[in-house]
């Protein structure tokens, strides 16, 4: 690819300098009570949808694929929050929650997943191709580790184009051992390009474990080889992800290329809606559950510290869920898309 003037994307001839590549952890945010309330109901109203998404799935009113984001809230409400305006997302096909973290309405979400005309991606995406450049969204992606390659392109774009965005790269620990992850990040760090590579470490990739399909289990250090810098969060404390996540924004929007954020988060539900689950105890799911939800956590420190009532978070759940039920009645009233549809958006 030819190198460019205006953003400046040229090989870099210098001799490698490792120096930044042991990045100092970034430690937690300390919220306001305003932030802290609303990263709640953010994390909150990801986790109703999710709920919603499953019961309506058993109804059969969802069909195909679907995978719940319950017990990862944590992650992209946490990272989201260092976003500015035109910064862009990519993820892969557990993807609800991105969406409705992008601003997304959660209508237009669940419409999609119900396939009906007026989902985001006019129902013909359904649960794992879901788009809006409005958004910044750039999808949902069924073929794992596909994402990345797109994510580093998006940054590309950014460097090409000379302006100050980023790109949000998520992508799991199964999808870390893709070769194409390497590919990219060998292209990222050469042209300097602003990508935050985000890697949801839930311990499982469908039933396998990390430590039974990967060499090499820190993944925050699968950027060394690279000269790309990377930090091990806590992804089930939001002010850790929050502050971790600033931390690498900074870093692209300062010029210095891409990073690496490995978020060690836990997913409670099967992979997706047909996993019988025989590869862990139900003793590991409750544990983290009752240890670590990411939820839980925001709602003991703000009843802890007398910060809100039990009453006031009540209220929130309330006001979570009647918009949940919303798009779920919205999702099973709207019309099925115009079959003369079925010829749009298509290459030819
Ligand atoms: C290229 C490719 N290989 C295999 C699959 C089947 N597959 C779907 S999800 C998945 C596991 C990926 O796990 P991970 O990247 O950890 O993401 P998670 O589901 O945990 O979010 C696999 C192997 C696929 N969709 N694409």
């Amino acid at each position: 690819m030819a190198a460019k003037s205006g953003g400046q994307i040229n090989g870099s001839t210098a001799a490698a300098d490792v120096s930044h590549l042991s990045l100092s952890n970034a430690g937690l945010v300390q919220f306001t009570l305003d932030q802290e309330l609303a990263v709640y109901r953010e994390m909150l109203l990801i986790r109703r949808f999710e709920e919603k998404a499953g019961q309506m799935y058993g109804m059969g009113l969802i069909g195909g694929f679907c995978h719940l984001y319950i017990g990862q809230e944590a992650v992209v409400v946490g990272v989201m929050r260092s976003a500015k305006p035109g910064d862009q997302t990519i993820t892969g096909y557990r993807d609800h929650a991105h969406m409705l973290a992008c601003g997304i309405p959660p209508k237009a979400v669940m419409a999609e997943l119900t396939g009906r005309r007026d989902g985001i991606s006019k129902g013909k995406g359904g649960s794992m191709h879901m788009f809006s450049k409005e958004h910044h969204f750039y999808g949902g992606h069924g073929i794992v580790g596909a994402q990345v390659p797109l994510g580093t392109g998006l940054a590309f774009a950014n460097r090409y184009n000379d302006n100050a965005n980023i790109s949000f790269t998520y992508f799991g620990d199964g999808a870390a051992n893709q070769g194409q992850v390497y590919e990219s990040f060998n292209m990222a760090e050469l042209w300097k390009l602003p990508v935050v590579y985000v890697i949801e470490n839930n311990r499982y990739a469908m039933g396998t474990s990390v430590k039974r399909a990967s060499a090499m289990t820190d993944f925050s250090k699968r950027g060394l080889s690279f000269n790309i810098p990377g930090e091990q969060v806590d992804g089930m404390d939001v002010r850790a992800v929050t502050a971790a996540a600033e931390q690498a924004a900074q870093w692209c929007r300062d010029g210095k290329g891409p990073i690496i954020l490995e978020m060690m988060t836990y997913r409670y539900r099967g992979h997706s809606m047909s996993d019988p689950a025989k590869y862990r105890s139900k003793d590991e799911v409750q544990k983290m559950r009752t240890e670590s939800d990411p939820i839980e956590q925001v709602r003991e420190r703000l009843l802890n510290s007398h910060q809100a009532s039990e009453v006031a978070l009540k209220e929130i759940d309330a006001e979570v869920r009647a918009l949940v039920n919303e798009a779920a009645d919205f999702a099973t009233h709207d019309p099925e898309p115009d079959p003369a549809e079925l010829y749009t958006d298509i290459w030819k």
